[in-house]
């Protein structure tokens, strides 16, 4: 009934006009809609309002923020947002010149899931171009919210990129209501129905908008965790996505790749209990080779404990951990406490620390599976705080914040090999480019190289175009 209403009234005031109309698709249109009108109809935007939010609750539409598409659906998104308690932001149609230049107006988090309001959906392109918008902010759009659907194609156009449309009123119902009620004829009717009939399918006049690449610069600037933001802005500083794994026995020999390879890491990875000549003098030297060629220490621990355990075998013992490594990593099998406690550990610092979480293993016959992997990644979301990425194999999640870190790399000769102990690898262009890692983790690759310094280049420059190439640079 409340549906009938709307339809009536919409009419009423002119916001459905026949006649012969130009769309901006270039199609000639019997019938035209200009929801805009609404605007100055209190009475009759609030029903909008308490339709859409019934909408909203019997198809369990789930969203943290709403977004009206200027112009016309702006007072529908405010209108929405005032009866269902959410906050709204908008897409500028262009950025500002002045002030802040912002493109989206409001307040919103990363990872954000955004509800796109629209008053008319035809082809699409108004609410392609905000999914646009708003995914190049790290912004999640998987619904939107349309008072009409003109029936031509729109919402086919748009779940093509991932998204639902869902839609109050089509151009069918509004046309049955009006000819009941007598508001038209039979022969307008007819004609309309036929235009339909014949034009469903109005094409996407742009590219489509595939879930776009974000930059590790650009993700820095998104990120609240800061040890992210810190290894991005390296990254991309560094122009390197490239982690050495410096599994070697001499503490010497480890400073020495340390201060040759540098220049050309984000990250060096240790397995500190593998050194037979560990002392805290050392790794202060290895702490200023860090500093000297700007790279992260990741100390491999892979602590697997409950809370209290791993809090003390991160701080104490003998290699004191958490004093000199920016970051470490942690199985996921423990769950919760084990995170908290090391995080409770990483809290004495000034500087941030943080941890990556182990949601995928490079080795054969390794026993995590799927749903090991999306616990895992439900896991980093809880401590989002303290975890920023995981080791993988691929990309786990659309969350910018998170860094997927590779391990099992080696150039082409060994591709699809493995080492006789099971480790497996693939190489960096398909762990960047089709897996959609961020960061490649070279070990042997590099240290059984004849020129440790050269081939950790090859590999740099390899994963760094890769990453580009993803970018569509
Ligand atoms: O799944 C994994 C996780 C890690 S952290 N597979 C791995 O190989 N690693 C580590 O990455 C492993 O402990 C080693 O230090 C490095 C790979 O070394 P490589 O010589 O095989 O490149």
């Amino acid at each position: 009934m409340e549906i009938e209403e709307l339809i009536i009234e919409l009419f009423n005031i002119g916001c459905v006009k026949f006649g012969e109309f130009t769309l901006k698709s270039g199609l000639k249109s019997p019938v035209y809609f200009d929801l805009r009108i609404l605007v100055s109809y209190p009475k009759l935007l609030k029903l909008a309002s308490v339709i859409f939010a019934k909408k909203i609750s019997d198809e369990s539409i789930d969203f943290d923020i709403v977004c009206g598409v200027p112009y016309g659906a702006i007072s529908l998104a405010t209108g929405l947002c005032l009866e269902i308690n959410k906050s709204m932001i908008f897409k500028r149609k262009d950025a500002k010149s002045h002030g802040t230049k912002n493109l989206i107006e409001g307040i919103y988090k990363p990872n954000d899931r955004c509800l796109i309001i629209d008053d008319v959906i035809t082809s699409g392109i108004s609410i392609l171009e905000t999914i646009e918008g708003l995914r190049d902010h790290g912004v999640q759009v998987k619904d939107a919210l349309v008072l009409l659907d003109r029936e031509q194609g729109g919402p086919e156009n748009v779940i093509a990129n991932n998204v639902k449309i869902h839609s109050v009123l089509k151009t069918s119902d509004v046309l049955n209501i009006l000819l009941k009620r007598n508001k038209i004829n039979q022969e307008m009717y007819n004609k309309t129905q036929e235009f339909l009939n014949v034009n469903r399918n109005v094409s996407v006049p742009t590219k489509p908008v595939k879930e776009k690449e974000i930059s590790f610069e650009e993700r820095a600037e998104i990120t609240n965790n800061k040890m992210a933001k810190k290894l991005f802005q390296i990254m991309s500083l560094k122009q390197s996505n490239l982690c050495f794994s410096a599994d070697v026995e001499s503490f010497d020999l480890l400073l020495k790749l340390a201060d040759e390879i540098g220049p050309n890491i984000c990250i060096l990875k240790t397995h500190i209990d593998i050194l037979n000549d560990f002392n805290m003098d050392k790794v202060q030297e290895l702490v200023n080779l860090s500093i000297k060629h700007n790279f992260l220490i990741f100390e491999d621990r892979k602590f697997a404990d409950i809370g209290n355990t791993v809090k003390s075998q991160y701080s104490g013992g003998v290699y004191k951990i958490s004093q000199w490594s920016n970051f470490v990593n942690a199985h996921s099998i423990a769950g919760s406490g084990c995170v908290q406690g090391l995080k409770e550990a990483a809290l004495q610092y000034d500087e941030p620390k943080g941890c990556l979480l182990i949601a995928q293993l490079s080795c054969k016959n390794n026993l995590i599976d799927k749903t090991y992997t999306e616990k895992t990644v439900k896991l980093a979301e809880e401590h989002s705080d303290f975890i920023f990425g995981f080791i993988c194999q691929n990309k786990l999640t659309d969350n910018p914040g998170f860094i997927h870190i590779t391990p099992g790399i080696q150039f082409n000769e060994n591709n699809g090999m493995s080492d006789n102990l099971g480790q497996q690898y693939t190489t960096p262009e398909m762990a960047i480019l089709q897996n959609k890692c961020d960061v490649i983790v070279v070990g042997r690759g590099i240290l059984k190289s004849e020129n440790p310094a050269e081939t950790a280049l090859k590999y740099k420059n390899t994963a760094y175009e890769a990453y580009l190439k993803r970018l569509n640079l």
